[in-house]
């Protein structure tokens, strides 16, 4: 009768696969003070309405968009069906279809599979990014939207963005960047990946993975207000006349989290972190390269290692929160809630199973 009371929610210290985190304080605080609130009903709710619009503002100085539109969505996998649904409804044609590097996230399957689209999933190159050129074997008059990734949910990779806005373009389709988890790194690197950097129509980026926000806080933006447009929905009996959001009610704590979140770490806290993550990124990769695993070099602060499944599941049965690729590999994501320390002891753990005497770590971070 009292599970809910005596549960207590997940530890944070051995998970080392997810893309959710411990939101930052200010945002758990701001959060709770939301939690009841419904920015699905501006007109009954305004004070998380402002903060939403605030929300995208901010998000858009992150994705260098200078004057942003869009929402505060459930996800990425919320923010990437409503892509696809932008794209379809502006098509011309009656068979549109959309293109993506083999590497998309799943929900854009799920965008397919609801709004009717065909999905034509092309290879990767040698990098594990989208290949240009089966982009543009793919691309045709009917395709409506071509897909690029910055920060691929496995391996962290960024597709060439600016190349992939071209070809889209030029096809007459709009192109979407899925940077949910990427989005909250990519400013501190070099990468081309942003409004900015490229003719991007369309982004999904997710305070709620790197920016710390609580869960559930995804981000659609778009570079036109227009593009939400063809989201609207007429709302009959609420103040506002029309609703863009795939969701009806939902939660203002994401929304007022999100706000808290990168009021506070924008843009040097989030900096600092992602010097920290990729720092523990590249001593994992090391660690692991040198007792012969095979380590795919994190470009972002993610690693992925080919680790026999005995151990793999060993190290589960120790209680560490590790996922696998779809090729099986070992996935571990440098989250902000991911310490050295907590790396430390997860290779310890891994010395111990693979019955290795412990070898002394050289401490950092
Ligand atoms: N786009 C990319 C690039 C993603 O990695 C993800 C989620 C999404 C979109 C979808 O985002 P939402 O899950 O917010 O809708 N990638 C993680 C994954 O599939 C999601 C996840 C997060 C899984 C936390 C487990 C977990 O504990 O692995």
């Amino acid at each position: 009768m009292d599970a809910a009371r005596e549960a207590e929610p997940q530890e944070f210290d051995r998970v080392l696969s997810s893309m959710c985190t411990e939101p930052h304080p200010v945002a758990r605080d701001a959060a709770e003070r939301f939690l009841a609130t419904n920015p699905g009903d501006p007109g009954t709710y305004p004070q998380v309405a402002r903060l939403e619009r605030r929300a995208i503002s901010l998000l858009g100085d992150v994705a260098g968009l200078e004057a942003p539109a869009g929402y505060v969505a459930s996800g990425g996998t919320e923010a990437n069906i409503q892509a696809v649904r932008i794209a379809r409804d502006r098509a011309d044609s009656r068979r549109p279809n959309v293109v993506m590097p083999d590497s998309g996230h799943f929900s854009l399957r799920k965008a397919a599979d609801v709004l009717g689209v065909d999905l034509r999933v092309v290879p990767l190159d040698d990098e594990r990014r989208a290949d240009l050129e089966a982009v543009r074997r793919a691309v045709d008059a009917d395709t409506a939207l071509v897909v690029g990734v910055a920060g691929s949910t496995e391996y962290g990779r960024v597709d060439p963005i600016p190349e992939l806005a071209a070809i889209a373009r030029e096809s007459g389709a709009l192109c979407h960047v899925d940077a949910a988890w990427g989005g909250f790194v990519l400013p501190f690197t070099d990468y081309d990946w942003s409004f900015a950097d490229a003719p991007v129509d369309t982004m999904a980026i997710d305070p709620h993975k790197m920016g710390q926000a609580a869960v559930p806080a995804g981000g659609l933006l778009v570079r036109e207000a227009a593009l939400l447009d063809e989201l609207a929905v007429d709302t009959p009996y609420l103040e506002s006349t029309s609703q863009a959001t795939l969701t009806g009610t939902r939660s203002g704590a994401g929304v007022a989290s999100a706000v808290a979140a990168m009021e506070e770490l924008w843009p040097d806290g989030y900096a600092a972190q992602y010097e920290r993550s990729m720092a523990n990124a590249t001593w994992l990769a090391g660690e692991l390269a040198s007792r012969g695993f095979a380590v795919v070099e994190p470009t972002l602060p993610l690693v992925a290692a080919a680790v026999p499944a005995p151990l793999f599941d060993a190290l589960r049965e120790e209680g560490w929160r590790i996922s696998r690729t779809a090729a099986g590999e070992l996935r571990i994501v440098c989250m902000p809630h991911v310490t050295r320390a907590s790396l430390e002891s997860f290779v310890v753990d891994l010395d111990r199973l693979r019955g290795r005497e412990h070898v002394p770590l050289v401490g950092g971070e």
